[in-house]
C-alpha cells in the first residue's frame, strides 16, 4: 500500500471512502438505511394507530411506534432504561452511574470526564487507588426537565443513593453529561426538579442524619448528626445552596408556582435504630419556601460548608415549616391541579393531604402548620407512592396490601369535613407490593389519565424462574376508562424505582451527533494543537512518552490499517465515525487490551491507556455495521522495551 497522504499507515479518505461506497454497492447490506424522520407522524396517523387498540388493549403491532416515553431508573443497576409505552418495550439504556460495555462507559475518556470532574476532592482523593470512579450506583428517581409547569424535553436528572450523587441526561443524544457530588449528605435519595417558571433547581434530599463534616470528629454521637436539603442548579450543575434541617429527609417534589418545596421526613425522632425511628406518634414534611431561603443567601444568613451556602432551616427557622403528617412518611407527590400535596403513610393506613394554597398563612403563622391538612383519607395497609390522572383522582400504592387504590380527592376532603362519603372508588390488585406508581404525563399539569404503571418489588410467580433472585414487575394499567384495567407484566432487573412517562411530542432526539457537540471538546483541542482535523484523521503523533492516535471511520474500515507504539507509552485513542447514515454506529474494541468503545454516526470517541503488552493487538469493529463488519479491523503493533 503506497497511499501514504497522510503518515505511514494512512489510507487516504477518498481511497477509503471509495471501499466503504463499493462494498455497500456490492453487497448492499450496509446497515442503516436511510434518515426518514419516522417519528413525526401525523396527529391522524396517531389517532389511527390508537384506535387498532379495541378496548383499550395494548397492542402495538410491529413497526407501530409508542406514544410515550418512559425513562425508568434502574436502582442498583445505576443506569436509566427508555420504554416504550404502552408496548412496554425496552428501547435504549442509558449508563449513567455504573459501567457499560456495550458503549465503553467508565472507559472512554468523555465518559470518564463525566464520572470523574464533579466528584468533591476528598472523594477524588479516596478514589485515587480504586479507579478513580465509582462503579456502583443507585438510581432512583429519574425526572424530566420542567418549562411552564410541563416536561421540555431538555434533560433527565436522576439521583445516586449510594454515592451521593446526582447526573444530567441530555435528551437530544439521550447520553449523561454531567455528574455532581453533593456535598454535606449522606446518601442521596429524594430528587425533583422545579416545575415553574422552568428547571431551575433540581431539589434533592440527604436521607440518612451524619454528622457535617462527617470527617471523624463526631462519631457515635448522633445527637450531632444532621440531614441537608440541596438545591442544585440544573443548568450549571452546581450546588446552589442547601439547608440544614431537623430529622431525615425522604422524597420530595416542588409546586406549580415556583414558591415551594417539600420534603418527606420519616425520622422526626432523629434516631439511629429502626425502634427509634417509629416510635413517635406523626413525623412530618418538611416545607420549603424559596424566595426566604434566596433572600437568606443574599443577605448572608448562611454558613458555607463543605464549599456550599447552608441556610439554618431547623424548627423555628424563618425558612422552612414542619408539618405533622401520618407515619413514617414515604411518597410526596404533588398533584397536577397545582393544590394538594399528598404524603403517603407507610406506618399508617392514611395519607396526608395539603392545600399548599394554605402554606403562605402557614409561614406568616397565621395558621398552625397542621392546618394546611385538608384530608387524611385511610386507604389501605402501607401506602408508598401516589400518582394522577389530571381528572380529581389520585392513585396511592398499597405495599403490604399489593393492591393500587384509586381514590377522590374532593372526597377526601369531604369526608374530612366529617362528610360521610368513601373516597375509595376502585382497588386492583398488582402482583406484588408495588413501590412507585405512575401516570402518563401525571406529574405535570398536562396529566391526562391514560396509563399508570405500578413498579412492583415482587414478582414471586409471575414469570418464569430464573434462579433465587427474581425480576421486579412493572406492570401497566390502563386508567383511562371507568374501570382499572390491568394489561400487562414485565419483568425488569434489579430494581427500577420510578419511572416518568413523558408523551413523545415532548421528545425530539437526534438522529446522528452534531460534529460540534461538547462532549469530544477535549478531542477537539488535542487534534487543533496537533494541527489535525479529527473528520481526517489518519495520524500518530508521538508527544514524549505519550502517543495519540487520530483515525476515522467509514464503513467498513478504519482510516488506519496498523498503527505502531513502544511498550510503555500511554496511548489516546481518537476515533470518528465520519458515517452520516442514521443507525450506523462503529464500534473501537482492541483485543486483550480492555478498550471498548461505541462511536455512533458522526461522533468521536477517545480512550487513554498505558501500551504495556508487547505484539501485535488487533483493534476491531464490535458494532455489527456492514457485511464487511467482521472485516473492519487494524493492528496495533507495540514494540518491545529493548533488553
Ligand atoms: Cu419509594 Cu427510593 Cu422513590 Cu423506591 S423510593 S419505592
Ligand atoms: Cu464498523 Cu462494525
Ligand atoms: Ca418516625
Amino acid at each position: 500500500m503506497k497511499d501514504h497522504d497522510k503518515n505511514e499507515d494512512g489510507l487516504s479518505r477518498r481511497k477509503l471512502l471509495k471501499r466503504g461506497t463499493s462494498a455497500v454497492a456490492l453487497t448492499g447490506l450496509a446497515a442503516g438505511g436511510g434518515t426518514a424522520g419516522m417519528l413525526e407522524l401525523s396527529q391522524a396517523a396517531l389517532a389511527q394507530q390508537a384506535s387498532r387498540r379495541p378496548g383499550g388493549s395494548v397492542e402495538v403491532r410491529p413497526g407501530d411506534l409508542d406514544e410515550y416515553y418512559g425513562f425508568s431508573s434502574s436502582g442498583q443497576c445505576g443506569e436509566i432504561r427508555v420504554m416504550g409505552i404502552p408496548s412496554m418495550r425496552e428501547i435504549m439504556r442509558i449508563p449513567v452511574f455504573n459501567r457499560d460495555s456495550a458503549t465503553g462507559w467508565g472507559l472512554t475518556n468523555e465518559s470518564r470526564k463525566v464520572l470523574t470532574e464533579g466528584l468533591l476532592p476528598a472523594t477524588r482523593k479516596f478514589l485515587e487507588t480504586r479507579g478513580g470512579s465509582f462503579v456502583n450506583g443507585d438510581a432512583h428517581h429519574p425526572h424530566m426537565s420542567f418549562t411552564d409547569g410541563t416536561y421540555d424535553g431538555r434533560y433527565i436528572f436522576i439521583n445516586d443513593k449510594a454515592n451521593c450523587r446526582v447526573a444530567r441526561i441530555r435528551c437530544d443524544v439521550m447520553k449523561c453529561d454531567k455528574i455532581i457530588e453533593i456535598p454535606n449528605a449522606s446518601d442521596i435519595h429524594g430528587l425533583r426538579p422545579q416545575k415553574y417558571p422552568r428547571t431551575g433547581y433540581v431539589f434533592a434530599n440527604s436521607e440518612h442524619i451524619v454528622p457535617i463534616p462527617n470527617d471523624g470528629s463526631v462519631l457515635d454521637d448522633p445527637k450531632q448528626y444532621w440531614s441537608v436539603f440541596t438545591a442544585i442548579d440544573g443548568d450549571s450543575m452546581t450546588v446552589a445552596w442547601q439547608v440544614l434541617v431537623d430529622g431525615n429527609l425522604d422524597n420530595c417534589d416542588a409546586d406549580y408556582e415556583g414558591k415551594y418545596a417539600f420534603s418527606s421526613c420519616y425520622n422526626s425522632e432523629r434516631g439511629v435504630t429502626l425502634a427509634d425511628m417509629t416510635s413517635a406518634e406523626r413525623d412530618w414534611v418538611v416545607v420549603f419556601d424559596i424566595k426566604l431561603i434566596e433572600q437568606a443567601i443574599a443577605k448572608g444568613d448562611f454558613k458555607t460548608m463543605g464549599g456550599v451556602k447552608v441556610v439554618d432551616g431547623r424548627k423555628g427557622a424563618p425558612y422552612t415549616r414542619y408539618i405533622p403528617v401520618a407515619n413514617n412518611p414515604h411518597g410526596c407527590n404533588m398533584a397536577p391541579d397545582g393544590i394538594h400535596l399528598v404524603l403517603a403513610g407507610k406506618l399508617s393506613p392514611t395519607v396526608t393531604v395539603i392545600d399548599v394554597r394554605q402554606l403562605a398563612d402557614v409561614f406568616t403563622d397565621k395558621i398552625k402548620p397542621r392546618d394546611a391538612v385538608v384530608a387524611e383519607p385511610e386507604l389501605g395497609l402501607g401506602p408508598l407512592h401516589t400518582a394522577y390522572d389530571g381528572k380529581g383522582n389520585a392513585f396511592t400504592t398499597l405495599f403490604i396490601d399489593s393492591q393500587v387504590v384509586k381514590w377522590s380527592i374532593d372526597k377526601a376532603k369531604r369526608a374530612y369535613k366529617g362528610e360521610k362519603v368513601d373516597p375509595i372508588i376502585e382497588k386492583i390488585d398488582v402482583h406484588y407490593q408495588p413501590g412507585h406508581n405512575h401516570t402518563s404525563m401525571g406529574e405535570t399539569k398536562e396529566a391526562d389519565g391514560r396509563w399508570l404503571m405500578s413498579l412492583n418489588k415482587f414478582s414471586k410467580d409471575r414469570f418464569l424462574p430464573a434462579g433465587p433472585l427474581h425480576p421486579e414487575n412493572d406492570q401497566l394499567i390502563d386508567i383511562s376508562g371507568a374501570k382499572m384495567e390491568l394489561v400487562h407484566d414485565g419483568p425488569s432487573y434489579a430494581e427500577p424505582h420510578d419511572i416518568c412517562i413523558v408523551h413523545r411530542s415532548k421528545v425530539s432526539p437526534l438522529r446522528v451527533w452534531k460534529r460540534d457537540d461538547p462532549s469530544w471538546e477535549e478531542a477537539r483541542n488535542w487534534a487543533a494543537k496537533d494541527g489535525i482535523k479529527l473528520e481526517e484523521g489518519a495520524n500518530v503523533v508521538r508527544d514524549g512518552n505519550k502517543v495519540r492516535v487520530y483515525m476515522y471511520s467509514v464503513a467498513p474500515a478504519y482510516s488506519l490499517e496498523k498503527f505502531t507504539v513502544k511498550q510503555g507509552d500511554e496511548v489516546t485513542i481518537f476515533v470518528t465515525n465520519m458515517d452520516d447514515v442514521e443507525d450506523l454506529t462503529h464500534g473501537f474494541t482492541i483485543v486483550r487490551y480492555g478498550v471498548m468503545m461505541e462511536i455512533s454516526p458522526q461522533q468521536t470517541a477517545s480512550v487513554t491507556f498505558v501500551a504495556d503488552r508487547p505484539g501485535v493487538h488487533w483493534y476491531y469493529c464490535q458494532w455489527f455495521c456492514h457485511a464487511m463488519h467482521m472485516e473492519m479491523a487494524g493492528r496495533m503493533i507495540v514494540e518491545p522495551h529493548k533488553a
